[in-house]
């Protein structure tokens, strides 16, 4: 054992669900191991060899039986000395071991902290010990194959790449800014130039696809808003495949704001039927209405639906005054509904996308869906996909931002100095997202996310 792993105490999880299952697995880490191994097991098993053995309780007794197996440090998920026992999975018995464990010299961990352990001892980066998580969590086979590769260090290594070309042309530049009397010639280096044109081309790249990974992971909430009747909660509950909204022919049926999470090709999409936009004295109503304007508000995509049965003439009046009342142009698709009722005339050029569509019928359904897809921004046909999140996005656009600032001042002002500033702060922002710079906030966030056991 080294001197390292001796320092940190040994916690102790059961590393399987909740609940009754065929095995129950129950994951020790730390530096007494070996010592909680004698006492359960009865002996140290030998190293990565699965071994049938009673689990036993201090009097002796068994408690279980089952599979123990040893993981010697550094070697191991945490890179300390790691015991698996994987006995029966009901929880009574499972209970009973953790205790076990416990009283023989470990404590219960707390979430993430097996991750966080092999984290610490440079055994995967922060981006993987998220990936862990995220691969738990993946809630479409997509997901968690993008997952599995940020966790084989996929996106690691791209945010290498990058943090490397970026070192290499500070180091350039503070070389030349050390040796004043040769900066003239480094200022008009070309070298330089094409270092930072390559740098970003670089970070453009790993920017669009981080934005995929990130779409993957975070989802993207699209809110179905439109005057009363228009046909929001029907397409809702088509999207969902269950009757989540009221559906009536009464106008304004929807009162509260409704949400369901459902997946569009594997990318998670958090659907926001809301209250039909009007001037109404109603006061639940009202309520309502002011929610649904809120969603509007925060809404990535919004789906502005106009019941074309009723207005085949005026709907662009109609388009134009919920476009007006959300405020906005970006992201939002205009969809006329109830074509079923009164054929479509030929849509003319407008300044959203603008779709035909019959929820009865299911006309134009599937044209809907492709249209969402391409506004959502998601890429199925990229390979190689890795997921990420929200705060990978945000250090990598620092990164960019300060990169492209270095590159300004370098053509306007001459300026190595504030150049090779600029460089720093962004090699610092792209080592937050491997965990090379973290706050100890920040780590501490993270892998209390995590579930327990992991
Ligand atoms: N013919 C026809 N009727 C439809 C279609 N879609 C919805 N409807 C009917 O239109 C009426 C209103 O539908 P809802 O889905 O409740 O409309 P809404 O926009 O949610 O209405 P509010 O909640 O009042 O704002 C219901 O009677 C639906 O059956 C369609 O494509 N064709
Ligand atoms: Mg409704």
């Amino acid at each position: 054992m080294t001197g390292a792993m001796a320092h940190t105490d040994t916690i102790v999880a059961i590393a399987t669900p909740a609940g009754r299952g065929g095995v129950g697995i129950i994951r020790v880490s730390g530096g007494r191991v070996a010592n909680i191994a004698e006492l359960l097991v009865g002996k140290l098993p030998a190293p990565r060899l699965a071994t049938f053995s009673n689990f036993l309780d201090a009097d002796g007794s068994a408690i279980d039986q089952g599979i123990a197996v040893f993981f010697p440090g550094p070697h191991s998920f945490t890179g300390e000395d790691v015991l698996e026992l994987q006995g029966h999975g009901g929880p009574v018995v499972m209970d009973m071991l953790l205790n076990r464990v416990v009283q023989a010299g470990a404590r219960i961990a707390g979430p993430g902290e097996f991750s966080q352990r092999a984290f610490l001892n440079d055994k995967i980066d922060l981006s993987q010990a998220e990936a862990i998580a995220d691969l738990i969590d993946s809630g479409s086979q997509r997901a968690a194959k993008s997952a599995v590769n940020s966790l084989q260090g996929r996106f690691s290594e791209k945010i290498h790449e990058l943090d490397d070309r970026i070192v290499r042309l500070r180091i350039h530049v503070e070389a030349a800014i050390d040796f004043p009397e040769e900066e003239v010639d480094f200022l008009a280096d070309e070298l330089i130039h094409q270092a930072l044109a390559e740098i970003e081309v670089a970070m453009a790249q790993t920017l669009a696809q981080t934005e995929q990974g990130a779409i993957l992971r975070e989802g993207v909430t699209l809110v179905f808003a439109g005057r009363p009747n228009a046909g929001k909660s029907s397409l809702m509950n088509y999207f969902s495949g269950r009757e989540t909204s009221i559906v009536t022919s009464v106008a304004g049926t929807t009162r509260d704001v409704v949400k369901e999470d459902i997946h569009l090709d594997g990318v998670p999409l958090r659907l926001v039927d809301t209250a039909g936009l009007r001037d109404s004295d109603d006061l639940v109503e009202k309520e309502g209405i002011r929610r649904a304007r809120q969603e509007l508000e925060t809404a990535d995509m919004i789906l502005l639906m106009i019941d074309y049965s009723e207005h085949a003439e005026d709907w662009q009046v109609q388009a134009d005054g919920l476009l007006a009342e959300a405020g906005r142009l970006q992201g939002a698709i205009v969809v006329l509904n109830k074509i079923d009722k009164r054929a479509l005339e030929a849509i003319p050029a407008f300044k959203v996308p603008v779709l035909g569509i019959s929820v009865t019928t299911m006309e134009g359904l599937s044209a809907l869906k492709a249209c969402i897809q391409q506004a959502i921004g998601f890429d199925a046909q990229v390979e190689g996909n890795f997921i990420a999140r929200s705060r990978h996005l945000d250090a990598l656009r620092r990164a960019d931002e300060a990169v492209r600032m270095g590159g300004q001042q370098l053509q306007t002002l001459q300026a190595g100095e504030l150049l090779a500033e600029e460089l720093r702060i962004a090699h610092e922002a792209l080592n937050e997202i491997t965990g090379e710079f973290s706050s100890d906030d920040l780590l501490g966030q993270i892998f209390s996310s995590f579930c327990i056991g992991k």
